[in-house]
């Protein structure tokens, strides 16, 4: 097995010496996705390199107020070619979406940033790290141990990164270097209050509708420890859902007191159902539980991918999850 660890410097000297860098990250890209992309791509580009910011996905809807979101690529790719390919918060080669994987075998050295432990280390070069609460704090430290330019539309991108993925530096996941990064970033001038807001605090009304939904929908079971809900492609139509629409509506049902762990199933294309889950007690590990259906993931937040119909698939994982929450009592 290749070396998960390889020293952030020394990754930072491969990147210097490249000059046309691709930069990619997960299918249905969330806020570390797409700000350690655009974060790592905004350093590199401000040192004259040429960089191809790729999301197969493309960018969702809530996070287009960010700097330069115009110049995120997304399939079909044209025909360039690169040095070196750098995958961020990707815990699997595949999970860079089909197109993706194929640009980036273009490069001769795979570069592989990442913290899910999950994570086999599919790069030349790879630096897993499970300790990290976001990508976006690893870009942060790599731009430091490189001397890279940080700019202020790099810090808005990573603290995005390290924001969204830390629950505004709620979950346990968050150290006090995360802190210590978040004053760098205010000394140096971020209005970070101006990026909560847009993050946190503003919302099209489609979102609204699908929070009203879901909490007339939601169940509850094993003595209110499980919340789970069954997002139909009946409502996405009847909303007209736009990807990023249900970022952290899952946290909505995971605020309820009795509740240890929230599930959303969602219907997806080819009749299959996504499983999204949340953890709120260290003992009960998400992750194990996704891992039982060939998903993966953190242990507080992971995810899997099941066959429907949809109240089917609900009832398999569910009955799973509540063995698991009866053993932690
Ligand atoms: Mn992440």
């Amino acid at each position: 097995m290749p070396a998960r660890l390889t020293p952030l410097s020394e990754i930072a000297t491969a990147l210097r010496s490249a000059q046309r860098i691709a930069i990619a990250a997960h299918v249905r890209p969330d806020g570390d996705a797409v700000g350690s992309v655009l974060g790592l791509a905004l350093s590199l580009r401000a040192m004259g390199k040429t960089v191809y910011a790729l999301l197969e996905d493309g960018v969702p809807s809530n996070l287009t107020f960010l700097p330069e979101i115009a110049t995120v690529q997304s399939p079909p790719y044209a025909d360039f070619e690169i040095d070196v390919a750098v995958a961020l918060d990707t815990a699997t080669h595949e999970r860079l979406g089909q197109n993706t994987v194929t640009v980036m075998g273009r490069a001769p050295l795979m570069i592989d940033i990442d913290h899910h432990p999950s994570n086999p280390g599919y790069g030349h070069l790879n630096h897993v790290d499970g300790a990290q609460p976001a990508v976006g704090q690893i870009v942060y430290e790599l731009l430091k141990a490189g001397d890279f330019p940080i700019t202020d539309e790099v810090r808005q991108h990573l603290f995005t990164a390290i924001s969204t993925d830390t629950g505004s530096f709620q979950y346990s996941s968050t150290t006090a270097r995360t802190h210590e990064i978040a004053a760098e970033m205010i000394a140096a001038g971020l209005d970070t209050a101006r990026l909560a807001q847009l993050l946190y605090q503003t919302f099209p009304a489609r979102r609204l509708l699908l929070l009203r939904a879901m909490l007339n929908e939601m169940a509850l079971r094993a003595d209110g420890r499980i919340a789970s809900w069954q997002f139909t492609q009946k409502l996405m139509d009847e909303v007209q859902v736009q990807p990023g629409d249900t970022e952290g509506l899952i946290d909505t049902m995971r605020m309820i007191d009795s509740v240890v762990a929230a599930v959303i199933f969602e219907e997806i294309p080819e009749g299959k159902v996504r499983v999204s889950s949340r953890s709120k007690d260290s003992r009960l590990d998400v992750s194990a539980i996704c891992a039982q259906f060939g998903g993966g993931g953190h242990r507080m937040a992971a995810g899997a991918r099941m066959k429907g119909p949809i109240t089917e698939a609900a009832e398999t994982y569910l009955k799973a999850l509540e063995h698991e929450v009866r053993r932690i009592n």
